[in-house]
């Protein structure tokens, strides 16, 4: 009796003591550089098939799941668990996540991360049975040193705990009481909100004295081009070189670090600059130590190009261009929202098909394929944050959450992909809000108005001072507040005259929109682009008259925007919503649980609609 209670207690302070240890919370920092493969780097990609099992009461964690998953079935990481279990297409709770894996002994001596690509929404990780850190947040990744968790020799162990509720709390927002969108799942937004391991996991391994960030300023000085390059490195005093090379140039510069940090300025005469036509990339080579003793090196390819704005329009490289695209979605039968090269290249292939030369990552950071992609085809990206849904007023304890959940997600956005010439602008948010109830604005008071735009105000701040290379946006909703375009450099309005307002009448919603364009550039005298309208066409359905869904009534209502714009010269760009038909939750307003606002179908079929942008498109391209 008195050896069970002992066993009782002395398991009960095991697992007190399991519970209260820390999860180290991810540093952002540790994002910064994408691991690579080099003389000094390593990379092991964890994707397969792991194990995984539901958790719907949370009870994983005092049943010590984390020292083994049994019962468990299979599933596909990277992969969207909603789309490969028909039984959980609508849980949002907790799941676990296992995996086994061998550490290449050469890898002894170095620090070993392991970097979770996206893991919608929390996640926990443990490594041999032991707790190793948490991030909340989704589409960006997370990194943790697990040098010290290794068993080297013998397998290791990998668990994650993942969990994706919908939460007035959390970025992007759901469950809101009052909010916009009343479907199931509730989402305060339309696209599914697709969970779990939806990008790739990897352990990789650097040098101890090594480059922890690089970020490269580009610029311009009459032929002269010109590379700010910080280098931050673990090592306080080290030395080091920078080489850029590409287009028979090979520009030597050394640098000593002092706390931490370089900074490294080049000139490239008669550079070659990074253009739609000409996406010419250098490759930055920044090698720490010296000749004899490299003790890291780092090669990212980057390009020279400047961004700027007048009071008409968006100049890249000093010229007026024209930004015509789509606003898109990570999604695909099957995939959910789980990356996959094919797609990434197979949905750039369309988008230049039909003439685009730029897309808005709606409503939230990419996979970094798509990035590199970009840099390398000569496209143009607008960079959201997962800022979608966002209102500032109500409960103040979320509003706060909100709000440092968004400080961390600009943060880890910016250190991901500052380095690519093809983001030209970052979104701050899609349709945020002074409130949560669409159009309701009137029934707060002025200083809720006024303190809206304060906390508003405060993730452009932030936005601009980590980098004053680009240009800074946010998507302004229907019926939302027109004064927070002072903050912005380019004012852009996501309209639907003659879908949800008008219904049916292209003609009224063509009039519409032209007259607040009209009104919004005198009031700002700023460009104006119009980051998202269509309308909804079920494939394949026709009419002979345009008429709501059909395929004739999507292109009719996307030529009349178009020819708007074109009739104005402050009109900097155009993004149809959407490049595809998109999964959503259930909702009235969603047929089939889709929206169909895409000009291909969710399996990449060319509507009419994309056949016509391809005829204007093309043609339009000088
Ligand atoms: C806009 C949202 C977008 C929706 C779209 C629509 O930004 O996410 O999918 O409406 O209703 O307001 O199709």
């Amino acid at each position: 009796m008195k050896l069970k209670s002992t066993f009782l207690l002395l398991s009960l302070l095991i697992g007190m003591e399991m519970f209260a240890s820390d999860f180290k919370i991810a540093d952002p920092k540790d994002i910064a550089l994408r691991p690579i493969q080099n003389s000094q780097r390593n990379i092991l990609d964890l994707s397969g098939v792991w194990k995984f099992k539901k958790d719907s009461t949370n009870i994983g964690e005092q049943e010590y799941w984390f020292k083994g998953l049994t019962d468990y079935r299979s599933i596909a990481v990277p992969g969207s668990w909603n789309e490969q279990f028909s039984d959980m297409r609508d849980y949002m709770d907790w799941v676990w996540y296992e995996t086994e894996t061998y550490v290449p002994s050469s890898w002894k001596g170095q620090h070993i991360f392991i970097r979770v690509n996206d893991a919608t929404y929390a996640a926990k990780i443990w490594i041999n049975g032991k707790p190793v850190g948490y991030h909340e947040g989704c589409h960006l990744p997370f990194a943790f040193d697990i040098s010290s968790f290794i068993n080297w020799d013998e397998s290791n162990r990998i668990v994650i705990q993942v969990e994706n509720q919908l939460s007035p709390d959390r970025v992007p927002t759901g469950n809101v009481s009052g909010g916009s969108f009343e479907s199931f799942p509730k989402a305060n937004y339309d696209f599914f909100p697709y969970a779990g391991l939806n990008r790739s996991v990897l352990l990789y391994s650097v040098p101890t004295d090594r480059i922890k960030d690089i970020t490269v300023i580009p610029g311009l000085e009459e032929k002269m081009g010109l590379m700010d390059i910080v280098v931050e490195t673990t090592d306080k005093a080290a030395k080091g070189k920078v080489i850029i090379l590409g287009d028979d140039k090979n520009i030597e510069a050394p640098f000593k670090v002092k706390n931490g940090k370089a900074v490294v300025s080049i000139k490239i005469p008669n550079v070659r600059m990074w253009d739609l036509n000409d996406p010419f990339l250098y490759s930055v080579k920044v090698i720490l130590g010296d000749d004899r003793d490299i003790k890291d090196q780092y090669e990212l390819k980057t390009g020279v190009r400047t961004v700027s704005v007048d009071d008409k329009q968006i100049l890249l490289n000093g010229k007026p261009i024209f930004l015509k695209g789509f606003g898109k979605h990570e999604d695909f039968p099957v995939l959910g929202r789980s990356s996959s090269n094919s797609l990434v290249v197979k949905d750039l292939e369309l988008m230049k098909w039909v003439g685009a030369n730029c897309y808005r990552t709606t409503h939230y950071p990419y996979d970094e394929e798509n990035y590199y992609l970009a840099d390398q085809e000569g496209f143009l990206i607008i960079g959201e944050t997962p800022g979608v849904g966002l209102y500032f007023t109500g409960d103040k304890e979320q509003l706060d959450k909100r709000q440092a959940a968004m400080k961390r997600y600009i943060e880890e956005m910016i250190l991901r992909d500052k380095n690519h010439p093809s983001i030209v602008m970052w979104c701050v948010a899609n349709e945020p809000n002074e409130i949560a109830q669409l159009g309701q604005a009137t029934i707060i008071a002025k200083e809720e108005k006024e303190q809206a735009y304060l906390e508003f105000e405060k993730l452009f701040t932030q936005v601009r001072e980590m980098d004053k290379t680009r240009l800074v946006s946010y998507v302004g909703v229907m019926m939302g507040p027109t004064n927070w375009f002072a903050l912005t450099d380019v004012i852009c309005i996501n309209r639907y005259w003659g879908w949800y307002s008008t219904p049916g009448n292209i003609e009224q919603g063509a009039k519409t929109i032209s007259l607040e364009i009209d009104r919004l550039h005198r009031k700002f005298n700023k460009p104006v682009m119009v980051t998202e309208f269509g309308a909804d066409a079920y494939a394949g359905f026709h009419s002979d008259q345009p008429e709501m869904f059909t395929e004739e009534y999507q292109k009719e209502l996307i030529k009349a925007y178009l020819d708007v714009a074109d009739s104005k010269d402050f009109v900097t760009g155009m993004l149809v919503w959407n490049f595809a038909d998109f999964k959503t939750s259930q909702n009235l307003i969603r047929f089939g649980g889709y929206n169909l606002k895409g000009v291909f179908t969710r399996d990449r079929r060319p509507k009419m609609a994309a056949h016509y942008l391809r005829e204007r498109w093309t043609e339009h391209k000088d």
